[in-house]
């Protein structure tokens, strides 16, 4: 079976980790948002592709849930010595990932070409494919300090400003990286990671030819709701879903995608709002979403591919 997931961070590198089990890997595509991405200290750094990568070689830092796990911090100690732009943290080891990156970048390989060949260097044998290789970022709009990028909202001020708009920045001509838009037309299912849908899945949407896509194939794409009992488990999804005029539920959730997805998984605690969720043309699924384990997030990852098939 090929399965095809729109992924942003955390919640979809969890997902995904419960999905190789049941997937062949050649058969299983991740299509990465690329809207976080930042260049800092001359380095281009690509949270999501990372987060995906370190959770899938078990690498990850468990504490996070991002970067590295056995982290040191002495190059960013030296960066704070100086003056220099701290909030972000690189750590030792993740800053081996952004050299390597940002040197095959300067060689003229693309993005999608830098990635494969560290996702090979982890061993994983998924693809990993950010969703284009030109320049994308996602913009918020605070209410203090004005538009802000993605991480400075998310980093520095840790989410904790209401926001009133998000755009994405495209560069002109902006094109889906090579093979995201055939994994997205050969795959049997299209599954929507429980990222955060406003700067993480949307950023993914915007790509041109992804959403007329997932449109065409509205039935074979299932979602799961990253939104339990009204709250985000980690992030300011239900926060950004309220800023910006929309309910934070599950129900809100199938809503923001009601265009592009037939199914939407959602958590035991929401099962009463099944009747609304279905009343906007989507089939609700309940079942337990929280991944806290390698057993729960398989078990999730299979009735993500059953849903599908139940259609
Ligand atoms: N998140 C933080 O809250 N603080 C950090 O200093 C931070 C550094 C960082 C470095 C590399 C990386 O791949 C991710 C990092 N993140 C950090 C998480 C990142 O902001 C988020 O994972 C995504 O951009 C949102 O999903």
């Amino acid at each position: 079976m090929r399965v095809a997931v729109l992924c942003g961070g955390v919640g979809a590198a969890r997902l995904l980790r419960g999905l190789v089990p049941l997937v062949d890997g050649p058969d299983l595509t991740a299509i990465v948002n690329v809207g976080d991405d930042l260049e800092l200290h001359g380095l281009h750094v690509s949270p999501d592709l990372d987060t995906i990568t370190y959770t899938l070689a078990e690498a990850v830092s468990a504490e996070r849930g991002w970067g590295l796990e056995g982290e040191t911090w002495q190059a960013m100690d030296m960066v704070k010595r100086y003056g220099g732009v701290d909030w972000f943290g690189l750590g030792d080891r993740d800053l081996g990932t952004h050299l390597f990156r940002t040197h095959r970048l300067g060689q003229g390989a693309t993005l999608h070409e830098a990635t494969a060949e560290i996702v090979a260097a982890w061993d994983l044998d998924l693809h990993v494919l950010p969703v284009t290789n030109d320049r994308l970022r996602t913009l918020v709009t605070t209410v203090d300090e004005g538009e802000i990028t993605f991480q400075e909202y998310f980093v520095r001020r840790q989410h904790d400003v209401a926001v009133t708009s998000v755009r994405f920045e495209l560069a002109e001509g902006l094109l889906p990286a090579p093979g995201v838009l055939d994994a997205l037309a050969q795959a049997d299912v299209i599954v929507v990671a429980p990222s955060n849908p406003v700067v993480s899945i949307d950023p993914v949407l915007v790509v041109p030819g992804v959403t007329e896509l997932l449109r065409s194939r509205r039935d074979d794409v299932v979602a799961v709701s990253p939104i339990i009992g009204g709250k985000a488990l980690k992030g300011p999804a239900d926060r950004l879903l309220v800023e910006l005029g929309r309910e934070s539920t599950a129900v809100g959730v199938a809503e923001w995608y009601r265009e592009i997805i037939g199914t939407l998984v959602v958590d035991d605690v929401d099962a009463s709002l099944t009747a609304d969720i279905e009343a906007h043309g989507v089939t609700c699924v309940v079942a337990p979403t929280i991944m806290s384990d390698l057993k729960k997030a398989t078990a999730l990852g299979q009735v993500v591919l059953n849903a599908s098939a139940s259609r």
